[in-house]
């Protein structure tokens, strides 16, 4: 039995569901709102830069999107410059009454995360860059910690493999205090880089990090899924890491598309019965829904660990 069950009419949204023009619909933050599923999904414009779209659903499986996209890159004011060249990969995280979301822009000056948030998703607002260029992949825990707002984040550098890092921060801007966690390990899926995927998800024995893994080959690199567990009150110490990935790409919107081979997550949203529905984007080019039992990849976590540095 895999253990993230894929649904059977995946995927469940692609670019004929949009109604405006795109060429992909993929890497999707979500989060539940008013009884509402919410996701927030990237799309390649035709011209080959992103934008990100919002789809409601009453069920989690089917969605509605909506006629208009929900970021695109500014045009003007201060953070037109950062976002040129298109913004990618939201998440998103319920926090003291708002919805913060997280979401690379791309510029010529590099890659870099911007913070904003709604409290309707109807209307947004942009709050600041909360990283220099070279990062990617930031996702904040929903809850504080010593007064302390906290995050994973994925910094690029030349000297060791992309890793996970977790960062402090008083007021969601000034970021630092900043610890690496789990790095990938030598002829492993993981070796290549890894990074956050879905904000933490607080269970009774930890916090559930689902984060995607990178592996070369002489066809490309596979993106797969793995999984982290945290201790509750501290999320810095590291409570077992999967030695095993969770998801793998395997139906043939994962293997072939706008990218082959990648599964990619940026949200996944706990049920009252114990199963946590896990969103990836398929190939760069569909958005897929599949679920686990929440027990289970704890237990894979504590059961079938490797060391996380
Ligand atoms: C990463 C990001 C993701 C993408 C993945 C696979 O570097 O660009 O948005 O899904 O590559 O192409």
């Amino acid at each position: 039995m895999p253990i993230v069950k894929r649904y059977k009419k995946n995927p469940i949204l692609t670019k004929h569901d949009v109604p405006y023009s795109v060429s992909t619909v993929h890497n999707a933050g979500a989060i539940k709102f008013n009884e509402e599923y919410i996701l927030l999904f990237r799309s390649h414009l035709l011209n080959g830069r992103s934008i990100i779209g919002i789809a409601k659903s009453k069920d989690g499986y089917n969605f509605k999107v909506n006629s208009e996209p929900f970021i695109t890159p500014a045009t003007d004011g201060e953070f037109k410059i950062y976002e040129e060249y298109g913004v990618e990969d939201p998440r998103i995280t319920y926090i003291n009454g708002e919805y913060l979301i997280t979401y690379s822009a791309y510029s010529r000056y590099g890659v870099r995360i911007g913070l904003a948030k709604t409290t309707d998703f109807k209307s947004l607002e942009k709050i600041a860059f909360i990283t220099e260029s070279d990062y990617r992949n930031v996702v904040i825990f929903p809850e504080k910690f010593n007064n302390q707002y906290v995050r994973l984040d994925r910094p690029h550098t030349g000297i060791i493999p992309w890793s996970i890092w977790i960062s402090y921060s008083p007021d969601l801007i000034h970021w630092g205090n900043s610890k690496v966690l789990i790095k990938p390990l030598m002829y492993h899926w993981d070796e290549m880089k890894i990074g956050p995927g879905a904000p933490p998800i607080r269970t009774d024995k930890g916090w559930l990090n689902i984060y995607h893994g990178v592996f070369s080959t002489m066809d490309g690199s596979i993106y797969r899924l793995g999984v982290a567990l945290h201790k509750l009150d501290d999320p810095s110490i590291i409570l077992g890491v999967a030695d095993e990935w969770i998801l793998q790409p395997e139906e043939i919107y994962e293997q072939i598309g706008y990218v082959h081979n990648v599964v990619f997550t940026c949200g996944a949203i706990p049920e009252n019965d114990g199963t946590l529905k896990i969103y990836w984007g398929g190939a760069d080019t569909v958005l897929c829904v599949g679920e686990a039992k929440i027990e289970d990849l704890i237990n894979l976590c504590l059961e079938k660990s490797r060391n996380p540095i």
